[in-house]
């Protein structure tokens, strides 16, 4: 008998419960007593605690559940990210936080780094201290800050992190990052192979997979099937999404917006921002290596930016975008000012529609996008 073969849509369905049924997992990994890292962000080299023979989770919360017992200790104007993640942390109701050995921050956004100083009181946090510029003085302060992870690491978890591990665990995250590209690439046809929610799901539920040789064979797969499965029938507008992560809001924007169109493009974290660049393999300095290619991540907490101005760039003209659209989670500085630069550079320098929302995690504004996004992709 042949080997059974999914149908797409319960892959999708089983990516997009992916974050759940890791809980499950996670519990399992623990009981054999292998180590878990917490992880809040994109620019930690998950490379580090991969060779010191940890797991790596994200542990951003993407639901409002529970931002009212985070603001008994955090001002209620607050990144709603950051008030959604330290809540599931205070209540207990994380389980990724919950089996997490050690968590690891860095010093990205004002609101980030002092919420870490609330969460060192019931976990133990080792913050990297991230540069706000991408220089060569910025990098090798950067590079040091990796020596210092990995003596971390190798303290809590009694082991050595030796440079072939290390270098193994470089090929196995480029391999994954590679399947991802591949998966992700597909939406550049016209019409896309499938919706921006199924994308989105796939991609939201990947960093939840533990076994990263299967997860990166499944989306090669995945990417060839969609291939072979071609375009939706349909043309419609095709938009990119670009700003804050989006794993708290995805739903009700990606719904707004494939009303009459297509969301073809993630550059957020989540996206493009966590993957395009893969570490050099060959580089004589692993550590600088790895230190370059997370130094070079474009987020807004770095000054200038130039790294995100250059991907949108490519990202536009190679999905053929018709629309882009920047999505701010409610009091996030850096991202709320740098929308101004992205506007300039979108509708002044490529002529492409652009439109700047800003959200939170409740569904409150669900109607009021509706009306929003729908209009902004009707003129599309
Ligand atoms: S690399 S985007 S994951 S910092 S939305 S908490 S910036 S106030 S999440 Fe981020 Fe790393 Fe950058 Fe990505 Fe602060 Fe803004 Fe909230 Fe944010």
């Amino acid at each position: 008998m042949g080997e059974y073969i999914k149908e797409l849509p319960d892959v999708f369905s089983e990516f997009s419960e992916q974050r759940r049924q890791s809980f499950l997992t996670a519990m399992e990994y623990k009981k054999q007593g292998k180590p878990l890292v917490g992880a809040f962000c994109t620019y930690l080299p998950m490379e580090l605690p991969l060779a010191a023979g940890a797991s790596v989770v994200s542990l951003c919360s993407v639901s409002d559940e529970t931002i009212p017992a985070a603001e008994q200790d955090l001002p209620r104007n607050l990144c709603p990210l950051i008030k959604a993640s330290y809540g599931f942390a205070k209540t207990d109701k994380c389980p990724y936080f919950y089996f997490s050995d050690l968590v690891i921050g860095e010093t990205t956004c004002d609101g980030k780094k002092k919420m870490y100083e609330f969460l060192s009181q019931f976990k133990p946090i080792h913050v990297m201290e991230l540069p706000h510029t991408q220089s060569e003085q910025a990098l090798q302060l950067w590079k040091s800050e990796l020596y210092r992870l990995k003596a971390a690491l190798e303290e809590r978890f009694h082991t050595e992190i030796t440079e072939e591990k290390l270098r193994a665990a470089v090929r196995l995250r480029n391999q994954v990052r590679r399947s991802m590209i591949e998966f992700y690439d597909t939406m550049q046809m016209d019409p896309p192979p499938m919706s921006g929610m199924d994308c989105y799901n796939v991609l939201n539920g990947a960093p939840f997979r533990f076994d990263l040789e299967n997860l990166a064979k499944e989306l090669t797969e995945l990417a060839a099937r969609l291939r072979e499965r071609g375009s939706l029938p349909e043309r419609k507008p095709r938009i990119l999404l670009t700003g804050c992560p989006i794993g708290g809001v995805y739903k009700k924007v990606i719904s707004a917006l494939e009303q009459s169109a297509y969301v073809v493009a993630f550059e957020n974290c989540g996206g493009a921002k966590a993957t395009h660049e893969l570490v050099d393999e060959d580089a004589d300095d692993i550590y600088e290596a790895l230190a370059r290619r997370y130094l070079n991540i474009g987020c807004s907490c770095m000054t200038p930016n130039p790294n995100r101005m250059t991907l949108l760039r490519k990202m536009i003209e190679d999905y053929k975008i018709d629309g882009v659209v920047e999505v701010v989670l409610q009091t996030c500085l850096t991202y709320s000012v740098e929308s101004g630069l992205i506007r300039q550079m979108v509708t002044k320098d490529l002529g492409v529609p652009y439109i700047s929302i800003e959200t939170d995690y409740s569904m409150a504004d669900t109607a009021q996008l509706q009306t929003r996004l729908g209009a902004f992709t009707e003129m599309l």
